[in-house]
């Protein structure tokens, strides 16, 4: 009876989606060119919002960082600060090489260790002696900032830096007032001597029992923003991105770029307040996960790099829920990216794109429970959805008691992963979402529930065959936007089956106690 219901139902829903293509093509042919061309406005974005930096951050999904320093030469992950700078001494050095080895595997940008906590400089600073300037590198000469700024530049791969509050070599680190001036002249030189700065990084980190000190956060980050209006600045609280709170790479199932910036410390923060954000938050602060492709940040000869398949894993567990993947490729002493290490990249640029490279969805016929405005415009058509970027979108009609979208295949497909984007510069406003496929006996089947979207949402899930799928938003703090849905087939990760709830064959993710803006209520598993 059920069954009925629903494969009459659903060919109901495709009888009357064909009946409108029809009726908005006769529209179309009678509408004359003289009548009004006054249109139906977008809908309200709702705040926060990310800043124009912030969304060019977030597009580019991934980043290279750099760790490289005297650590590199010496073994050590934090160095004294003591090392004679002459131990640093990379005799191939090649930036070029390090930007094409990004570039290749899909990251338009990098970041490098300026200045690590051992306090050493990879440009010649005017404010110590503790830098390139005093190794035999290049009889002194050299500035791997200057280096890595003109390769980055060349081959248009956006350049960022971190310079290290804790410094151990400084004598001065430990007097507040001396400290500071003596960051913001270090931070002034790197934001004034090489072009357009992306990204400034900068931690908490500090080993137990060091000098207790004041960092005047709120003057560097205006120093930064007055000198690099393009650039985002990281740390463990923003402002423009935050760490998510783990090493590994791995941001929270529920992941929200709200957050409240004064709720979290620098140096002190909660893991689960970082990795899941804030539904309540004023503040757009989406996450960055950071992860070395090695077990340590800085190369030492005796380890080895992560396997492609792993590197794939933790791009659906960072990029996949909204973050920013930031992969550490520390270049070795003799200046070079391991080729190890490029293999690595190699494969899983390979990996990537023989998932991701063919959306199945855009075969599809894509309709909608409703759309925005009337049949004549475009602008938010369910069609916008197999549309690449974030500026089109399917809108619906407000006011709706349900908001779906309904994909009608010629043939069966097979597919075991889900991406959904928003339109995140109109704020972020999914809170929980399903995907149901209609089964041989013709009853909506859930695949997988989720919470949040934003910029992008993975799930994975065992593989499942229909020639009609429907995505619905359960719970939404405004109208939802979709700006892109896709489905594909990972031939090669393993989707291992976690607690699942009845009907759902994968639970991918979280439902939130609490749904902001639902009208069927979510109920917390
Ligand atoms: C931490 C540092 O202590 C590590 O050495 C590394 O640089 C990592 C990315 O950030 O805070």
């Amino acid at each position: 009876m059920n069954k009925d219901k629903n494969s009459n139902a659903n060919t109901a829903h495709i009888l009357k989606s064909i009946r409108n293509r029809v009726l908005i093509l006769i529209s179309l042919y009678f509408v004359s060119v003289s009548s009004s061309t006054v249109r139906r406005p977008p809908p309200l974005p709702i705040l926060p919002l990310p800043s124009s930096s912030q969304l060019q951050w977030q597009l580019n999904s991934m980043a290279l960082f750099l760790h490289f320093g005297p650590n590199t030469f010496t073994d050590t992950e934090w160095g004294s600060g003591e090392a004679d700078p002459n131990i640093f001494d990379p005799v191939r050095l090649n930036a070029s090489q390090w930007v094409h080895v990004a570039k290749e595997a899909g990251f338009n940008r990098v970041i490098l260790t300026a200045k690590h906590h051992d306090g050493f400089c990879l440009w010649p600073s005017e404010y110590t002696d503790y830098s390139v300037g005093s190794s035999g590198w290049r009889n002194g000469s050299g500035d791997v900032v200057a280096e890595l700024a003109m390769a980055a530049r060349e081959a248009g791969v956006g350049f960022g830096l971190y310079l290290s509050p804790w410094d151990r070599h400084e004598s001065c680190y430990g007097k507040t007032l001396e400290y500071n001036e003596f960051y913001m002249g270090q931070m002034t030189e790197l934001l004034t001597r090489y072009g357009d700065i992306k990204e400034v990084w900068l931690d908490g980190a500090k080993g137990k029992g060091e000098k207790d000190m004041e960092y005047f956060f709120d003057s560097w980050f205006s120093l930064i923003h007055q000198l690099q209006p393009g650039a985002v600045i990281f740390s463990d609280a923003g402002p423009d991105t935050r760490w998510i709170g783990d090493e590994a790479g791995v941001a929270g199932s529920t992941c929200w770029s709200l957050f409240n910036r004064s709720s979290a410390k620098i140096g002190d923060t909660d893991p689960r307040y970082s990795q899941w954000g804030d539904p309540q938050g004023h503040d757009w602060v989406p996450a960055e996960c950071d992860v070395s492709i090695r077990p340590g940040w800085f190369w030492h000869a005796s380890e080895a790099p992560k396997s492609a398949l792993k590197l794939l894993n933790i791009y659906y567990k960072s990029v996949g829920r909204n973050c920013l993947l930031l992969l550490n490729v520390p270049p070795n002493s003799s200046g070079l990216i391991s080729a190890e290490d490029i293999e690595v990249l190699q494969e899983f640029g390979k990996l990537w794109r023989s998932i991701f490279s063919h959306n199945l969805a855009e075969s599809a016929i894509v309709t909608a429970s409703s759309t925005r405005g009337d049949i004549t415009d475009h602008r938010f058509d369910p069609h916008n959805v197999v549309k690449e970027g974030i500026y089109t979108y399917w809108a619906p009609e407000e006011k709706q008691s349900e908001w779906a979208l309904f994909l009608n295949f010629q043939d069966s497909v097979s597919f075991n992963v889900l991406q959904v984007q928003e339109p995140i510069n109109m704020g972020q406003r999914i809170v929980a979402f399903h995907l149901d496929i209609l089964n041989e006996e013709g009853e909506w089947k859930k695949v997988i529930n989720g919470t949040t979207v934003g910029y992008q949402r993975l799930l994975q899930f065992p593989t499942v065959n229909s020639k009609q799928l429907r995505f619905v938003v359960d719970a939404s703090r405004a109208d939802p936007l979709v700006s892109y849905l896709g489905i594909y087939i990972d031939r090669f990760s393993i989707v291992t089956m976690s607690n699942s709830s009845s009907r759902t064959y994968l639970n991918g993710s979280h439902i939130l106690h609490q749904s902001l803006y639902n009208h069927s209520q979510i109920a917390a598993i």
